[in-house]
């Protein structure tokens, strides 16, 4: 098997604006997609104030510079598609739907979070969003992942499962057992790595062989699979739109890699941030590959907005990720009593899904 070919996207790679699936948005749509990363963008940077002021306990890891990837793919979203990811999972959460404030609650701990106070950064969750978390073993989602694909193909619909990862977790074992099942079995899963080159501290090039290409490994599995530079939202909608339509259509795996970079560390608390990276590589990946600013440009080149407008834009999400903090500050700690709810959904809910743990193969 090989990479996807040209046909897959059917337009001049470099040109992805005027791939079906571009062609067709309209002005709002393309703004709403802007709005949606300055929302990640704002959000996080609202949550590392916070956290610096000892507001929130355990780890913080930060989407920003990614943001891209999440907005772009999720756009893609329909009715039956599912998405499951890493810890790294604030913008995935919020390109799904999820609200500001339940997001940033979470990190405070407090009740009002979309986990109860209790997941915190690294475990958000909105199943009736088809969004399975935010999961914090570095690859542990990739056969949960195919466990979302397994259950859409057993109920005959047609969907796919969106699973996210890093550049770290290709290395793991539990991705290659699943990516053996996902060809095997012909499941709609759609692997996304996201290949921000570091994985805490380590570089790429010294965590991982055939590190030109990370997706190329799914040759070893006869998996269909491509590359997409993550600074251009257009590519990054073509080459999923192929991938899910893959899926969608002839029940096959796809393994994507998108490229990205993060601007912060690790997780905030990166006690090596400025060992293993040079200043100047972040300067350049702000100055010349941020994916925001690229699309920012592009709207505006385009004629679909203003930059004053874009600015209002901006000052509205700022003034969102600021009430949001407020609302989570005013929001109460969970209860003491309720530390044993939240741990098993069966043990919370007496059901009979719950007692033969069949709760997504279920009606
Ligand atoms: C099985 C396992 N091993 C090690 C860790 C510690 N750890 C947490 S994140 C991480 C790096 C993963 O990097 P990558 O997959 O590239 O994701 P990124 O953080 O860049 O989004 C490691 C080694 C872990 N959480 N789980
Ligand atoms: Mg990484």
């Amino acid at each position: 098997m090989t990479s996807a070919t040209d046909d897959d996207v059917a337009v001049d790679p470099a040109d992805f604006a005027q791939a079906r699936i571009n062609a067709s948005l309209n002005p709002q749509q393309k703004i709403h997609f802007l709005k949606e990363m300055l929302r990640i963008r704002r959000f996080e940077q609202t949550a590392l104030k916070y956290y610096n002021q000892g507001l929130m306990g355990g780890f913080l890891h930060l989407y920003i510079g990614q943001e891209s990837v999440a907005v772009g793919t999720v756009s893609l979203m329909g009715k039956n598609d599912h998405i499951i990811t890493a810890y790294r999972d604030h913008g995935h959460a919020l390109a799904v739907g999820m609200g500001m404030d339940e997001c940033m609650a979470e990190l405070f701990g407090k009740a009002t979070g979309c986990s109860r106070g209790k997941g915190g950064s690294m475990h958000y969750f909105a199943p009736d969003k088809n969004y399975w978390g935010g999961h914090g073993i570095v690859g542990g989602q990739t056969p949960l992942g195919l466990g979302l694909a397994y259950a859409l193909k057993y109920q005959n619909k047609k969907g796919a499962a969106l699973c996210f990862m890093g550049d770290g977790a290709v290395n793991q074992g539990a991705y290659h057992e699943s990516l053996n099942l996902a060809a095997l079995w012909k499941l709609p899963v759609v692997y996304i790595i996201e290949n921000n080159k570091y994985s805490m501290g380590t570089t790429l090039e010294r965590s991982s062989a055939m590190r030109n290409c990370l997706a190329e490994r799914a040759d070893g599995y006869g998996i269909v699979w491509d590359i997409a530079n993550g600074e251009d939202l257009y590519e990054v909608r073509a080459k999923t739109d192929s991938a899910m339509r893959r899926a969608h259509e002839h029940s096959l795996p796809t393994v994507l890699e998108i490229d990205t970079y993060r601007y912060y560390g690790h997780s905030v608390a990166d006690a090596n941030a400025k060992k293993y990276r040079s200043p100047d590589e972040i300067e350049r990946y702000k100055n010349h590959h941020d994916p925001i600013r690229l699309w920012r440009k592009r709207l505006v080149e385009e004629g679909v907005i203003t930059e004053e407008k874009i600015e209002a834009i901006d000052d509205k999400v700022k003034e969102e990720a600021s009430k949001a903090a407020q609302f989570a500050i005013d929001s109460p700690f969970p209860a003491p009593e309720s530390i044993f709810e939240d741990v098993y959904w069966e043990v919370d809910k007496q059901t009979d899904a719950g007692m033969t743990g069949r709760h997504f193969f279920g009606d």
